[in-house]
């Protein structure tokens, strides 16, 4: 039996699904990887950018960087990944775990169900926070901001209406605590899975990719969705290698 008869089956037979998506689901929407040929971090290093030191030195400067990704995703659509996955999660008892700030989960699962990612039945998890929200850097305010930065000089950088500190990316940088509520929700889903899907992450970033690992000490399956190998593939049931926009429909249909 090929690998695709296989992981349908072990969808088809699953009670309850946890799934971790990273970059490479929203490669097929045009939203840059952070590791592949053309990834965020070729062009900027991670700890120049994505940490809270850089940020307190030169929030100008990482400000610039995410005001360029939001202008890039927000260009982006939901890929036939994105969407096999909302309709998947959307109809049974499956948690949906992501690593990207993209928001394009969240959107494939308002465009398909046309209702609220709650409204339409399944949990979506952002561990990594959300490209399209910021959070006060004085105070706990914190709000959905789609407006456009203008990140040309310090004194224009957006500014807390509350408390008038500097706003900054609502994302978790490296060296920064996940949301202790959101990873505990996503742990919990692992330990009751029977089924983990993993889709487009190298698993290098953790404790995003210890989610799978919890998965699978708990007696879960794991199948993995990506063209290339990945520190969890020798766990795997199932190795689908090749693209989720392709490889998800013909999974999860
Ligand atoms: C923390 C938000 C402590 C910002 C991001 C050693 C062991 C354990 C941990 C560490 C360690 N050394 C250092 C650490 C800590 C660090 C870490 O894990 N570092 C790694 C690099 C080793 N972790 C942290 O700092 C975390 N915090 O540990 O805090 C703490 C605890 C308590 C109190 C205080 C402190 C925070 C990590 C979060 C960092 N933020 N993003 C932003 O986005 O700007 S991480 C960033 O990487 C993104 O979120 C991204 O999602 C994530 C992982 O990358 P991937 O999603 O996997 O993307 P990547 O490009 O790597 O891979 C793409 C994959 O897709 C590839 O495999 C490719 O083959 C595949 N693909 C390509 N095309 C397709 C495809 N697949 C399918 N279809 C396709 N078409
Ligand atoms: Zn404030």
């Amino acid at each position: 039996m090929d690998a695709l008869q296989r992981a349908r089956e072990l969808v088809g037979g699953a009670r309850s699904v946890v799934v971790l998506s990273g970059a490479g689901i929203s490669a097929e929407s045009g939203v840059p990887t952070f590791r592949g040929e053309d990834g965020l971090w070729k062009s900027f290093r991670p700890e120049q950018l994505a940490t809270p030191a850089a940020f307190a030195a030169d929030p100008r400067l990482v400000w610039e960087w995410y005001a360029w990704r939001r202008e890039r995703v927000a260009a982006c659509r939901p890929n036939p990944g994105h969407e096999a996955l909302a309709r998947f999660c959307g109809a049974r008892d499956a948690t949906l775990v992501t690593q990207n700030v993209d928001g394009l989960h969240r959107l494939a699962a308002t465009d398909h169900a046309g209702k609220s990612v709650a409204e339409a039945g399944h949990e979506l998890l952002e561990l990594h926070g959300s490209l399209f929200a910021v959070r006060c850097t004085g105070c706990t305010f914190r709000r959905a901001h789609r407006d456009p930065v203008d990140a040309t000089t310090r004194d224009a950088l957006p500014r807390c209406p509350s408390c008038g500190g500097l706003l900054r990316p609502d994302v978790v940088w490296f060296g920064e605590a996940l949301d202790a509520g959101v990873l505990g929700r996503a742990f919990e889903a692992a330990a009751a899975a029977d089924l983990c899907l993993v889709v487009g992450t190298s698993a290098l970033v953790h404790p995003a990719a210890s989610v799978p690992l919890a998965a699978v000490r708990s007696g879960a399956r794991l199948v993995e969705v990506n063209p290339e190998p990945t520190p969890l593939s020798s766990l795997a049931d199932a190795v689908l290698r090749g693209p989720a926009g392709t490889l998800l429909p013909a999974l999860l249909s």
